[in-house]
This record gives C-alpha cells, structure tokens and sequence, in this order.
C-alpha cells in the first residue's frame, strides 16, 4: 500500500524565527540542551536551534518534569510558553511546561563547547569540530559564509551569469606547477581539478557569463596559514568584454553586494562576532611594479624579487594603500607573463606583462584573474614558447579553433574572504573540515 505523507501536521512545532509572534501562547520546539544554568529557585535553559540559541526557564512549579531530566546535548522537544522579557537577547523567553527527550549523548563532551569560546588549541577545535562546530560561535562563521556565497550567487544571476558544474576529475591541469594531486583513473593519469579554468573557459562559448561555487584541489606542500589543499573556488568568466578591467569592475559589484546580503540576512552572526564589514566605494589599483617600488620605498626594503610578491610585502602594501585611501582592498594589475599561466593575455607592446590582477584584501590575496588568449593561434604559439605538449590540450584548444569571443574572469578563493573578514589568522577555522598536509579527517 502506498503511504500517504499527510500534509497537515498533528503537533505544530513552531520554528524559532517565529517564536515572536506567538507571545503568551504555548508552543511546541524542538533542540539540543546547549546548556543549563541552575540559579535558587530556577534554572535557565538555552536551546539550540537551527541557528539561534533560545533562553528557557525551568521552574519546578510550572515544568511537569524534573530538571535532572535535562542534560547538555540531549535533543528534545519541549512545550513552553512564550513570555516578553526585555533582559533576554531575543526579547522573549521560553517557560517550559513539558518535554520529550528525543536522544540522550552517551558521554559528556570531552570540549567545553557551550562557553562564549571554544577555549582550545586550533588542532583540538578542527580534531573535534563534528562538537566543536556547535558552538554559537564557531557556527556562525559559516552562517556567515553561506552569506556570502547566496549574495555572490544572487549579484552573478542578476548580471546574466549562468551557473555550472564542472567536473573535479580532470586529464591535465589547468594551472601547472607541481602542486596537483595524480590518481588513477581505471589505468589512465588523471588529477584532481586545480580549478575550473578550462571548463568555465569553454562556458563562455556557450552561456557567454557562467560562474561557478565549487571545490578546488592543490597538493600544497606547504603548511602555512593560508594555505589548504582542497578549498572552494568561486569562478566567473565573462564574454565580449574589452579589458580585463571590466572583470575588476564586476568583482567590485559583487562584493558591495556581498556587503548588503550579509547586512540584511547575517545582521545576527555579524553582531556575535563583534565583526565590521569593510565600506566598499571604490577600490584602488596599482599596477604590479609600481606596488613593489611603493613598499620597498616606504618601508625600506630590498626587492628580492621582481617577477612575485612576498606575503609580507602583501601585507604591508595592503597597510600603505589603508593609509592612503581607506580602501581595505586593493587591486594590483599586470603581473609579470613568467608567473601566469599559458591561458593569461599579455599586454599589447609589452609581453613580459600580462592583462591580469590579483585582489588583495587586509594583507592578504583573495583573489586572481584576468583577460585569456582567445585567438587560436595565439594560443598555440604560446603553449609551443613555454614548451607544452599541444597533445594534452586538444579539448581546450577546441573552443579556441571554432572561435570564442574575447573574455576573461577569476577564482576567488573562499576560505581566505571569509577568514579575513571575520579577522580570523587562519583560513582553517573559516573552514568546516579542512584538509592540510596533516590532516584527512574529520
Ligand atoms: P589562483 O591559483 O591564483 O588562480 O587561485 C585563485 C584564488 O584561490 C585562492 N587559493 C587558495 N586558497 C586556499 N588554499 C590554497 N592552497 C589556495 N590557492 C589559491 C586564493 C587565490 O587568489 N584559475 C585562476 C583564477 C582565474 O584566473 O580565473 C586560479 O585558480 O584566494
């Protein structure tokens, strides 16, 4: 017999956000015990829920149940009823009249999640994060997070940029170097994609604006504070347009609108983060060179070297541009051909320079794009100069040979936006479970 799901419900749980207007009625809700704070006579009680911890009060008089029923991470559904209290955050508590314990934790958290902080080292907080995440605040961060991606989702569609996925398993790597991962792929060399690059490229051929939000792969040997092997890429890539400029022009857009989401819809998680969003207007640019000479003069450095920055010299450009302009970002343009790759255009006249940008924010880099090669030949001259077997890239030279109108884009790099604007010194904790050179799980 086929069951019917009914579509009314017997007991009307009430979702959280909506708690407000049911003031001085009785209500049903459902939670994790965050935890209980006995005081004489009473005690508070803070649910957890989806995403706001809710004050209740357990008196023995009113509650039909013991408080010794109650216990942190227990999962229950009480029956309470909603009373105005000015002293509580949300402006109303809950009085518990009833519970249903839905599942008790076979043992008491080995971290004490339910403080202000979870007050460990970060290897304990990513080694525990399956609990550690249920902090209030270390969730928010990627409440936060996912902020971010719906307002960037939501400026991208609203600009024509269509959505896609491409796939993460891949014949060659798009952005060369050594750090890529091999497997084995039914007896054939594959890898893990680097990034969309090839993909989104193609795209353009077909949707002339595509963007996607996905997992990226990078066999960084490094173990730095910045660095992650898989992180998610946010890509776009735009036809017809005339200078990579444009791409700087759209990525601005994108990220005042970034701002006004997180305003409207995080307000919340910003407040118990104590986090300030950066007032985004213009934002400066400086070409590669001048930016190198700018840190060296002012802060009395030697360049080292001339083709790629330094994260220091990041860090301190970031601060010099603060204090000329205000703007906590900066753009730097035309970065070096010998450090882009093979797909990046060079600049009319000057080779060695390429049409391309790097956006820096509060010290460090967020994001790279810029303007590709889309004449066939072009292309191919290009791969032969830097010694490239044609052979590996026959799919990618497809789009080139049958035409592509002139276009260019970025890969923005999640993790590094998120920590930096939650002022946070690693981009692990803006991460829910990073993979680093030590560490596959949780
Ligand atoms: P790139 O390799 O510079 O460019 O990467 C783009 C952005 O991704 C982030 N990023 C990382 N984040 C965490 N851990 C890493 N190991 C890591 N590596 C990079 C950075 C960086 O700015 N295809 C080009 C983009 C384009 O031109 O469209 C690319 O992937 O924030």
């Amino acid at each position: 017999m086929i069951k019917r799901i009914k579509e009314e419900k017997k007991n009307i749980t009430v979702a959280p956000e909506e708690l407000k207007l049911h003031i001085g009625k009785e209500v049903q809700i459902h939670g994790s015990i965050y935890k209980i704070r006995k005081m004489r006579g009473f005690a508070f009680v803070l649910l957890r829920t989806a995403r706001q911890v809710i004050q209740c009060v357990y008196s023995e008089e009113t509650a039909g149940f013991a408080l010794e029923e109650l216990q942190e991470e227990s999962c229950v559904r009480f029956t309470a009823r909603v009373q105005e209290e000015e002293r509580s955050k949300t402006g109303y508590e809950l009085h518990l009249l009833g519970v249903t314990i839905l599942s008790r934790p076979e043992e008491a958290s080995p971290i004490v999640i339910n403080n202000k902080l979870v007050d460990t080292s970060i290897e304990n907080l990513l080694n525990y994060r399956p609990i550690t995440l249920r902090n209030e605040k270390e969730r928010a961060v990627f409440k936060i997070q996912e902020g971010i991606t719906c307002g960037m989702r939501r400026f991208l569609q609203r600009n024509g940029f269509t959505e896609i996925h491409t796939p993460k398993i891949v014949y060659s790597g798009a952005e060369g170097g050594a750090n890529i991962f091999k497997l084995n792929y039914f007896g054939k060399e594959a890898y893990l994609a680097q990034s969309p690059q090839f993909y989104k490229q193609m795209m353009v051929g077909v949707f002339e604006r595509v963007f996607e939000i996905a997992p990226v792969f990078r066999a960084e040997k490094h173990d730095t504070s910045r660095h992650l092997n898989e992180y998610t890429s946010v890509d776009f890539e735009m036809g017809y347009i005339e200078s990579f400029e444009e791409i700087m022009q759209m990525e601005t857009g994108m990220l005042k609108e970034v701002m006004n989401y997180l305003n409207e819809y995080c307000a919340s998680e910003l407040e118990l983060l104590s986090v300030t969003l950066p007032e985004i207007t213009e934002i400066p640019a400086v070409r590669f060179l001048e930016a190198k000479e700018m840190v060296a003069r002012e802060y009395h450095r030697e360049i080292k070297d001339y083709e790629d920055f330094e994260p220091e010299e990041e860090r301190l450009l970031c601060e010099l541009i603060q204090k000329q302009t205000g703007s906590e970002f900066v753009f730097v343009t035309h970065y070096p051909s010998k450090k882009r790759p093979f797909y990046a255009m060079e600049t009319a006249g000057h080779p060695e320079e390429t049409e391309s940008f790097d956006l820096l924010f509060r010290g460090l880099e967020i994001t790279t794009g810029g303007q590709r090669i889309h004449s066939y030949q072009e292309q191919v001259q290009k791969m032969e100069r830097r010694g490239m077997n044609l052979g590996l890239f026959e799919s990618y030279l497809m789009m080139h040979k049958y035409g592509m109108p002139p276009h260019g884009g970025l890969g923005l790099g999640l993790e590094r936006f998120t920590s930096k604007l939650l002022g946070q010194e690693n981009v692990r904790r803006a991460t829910l479970f990073p993979r680093d050179t030590g560490r596959l799980e949780p």
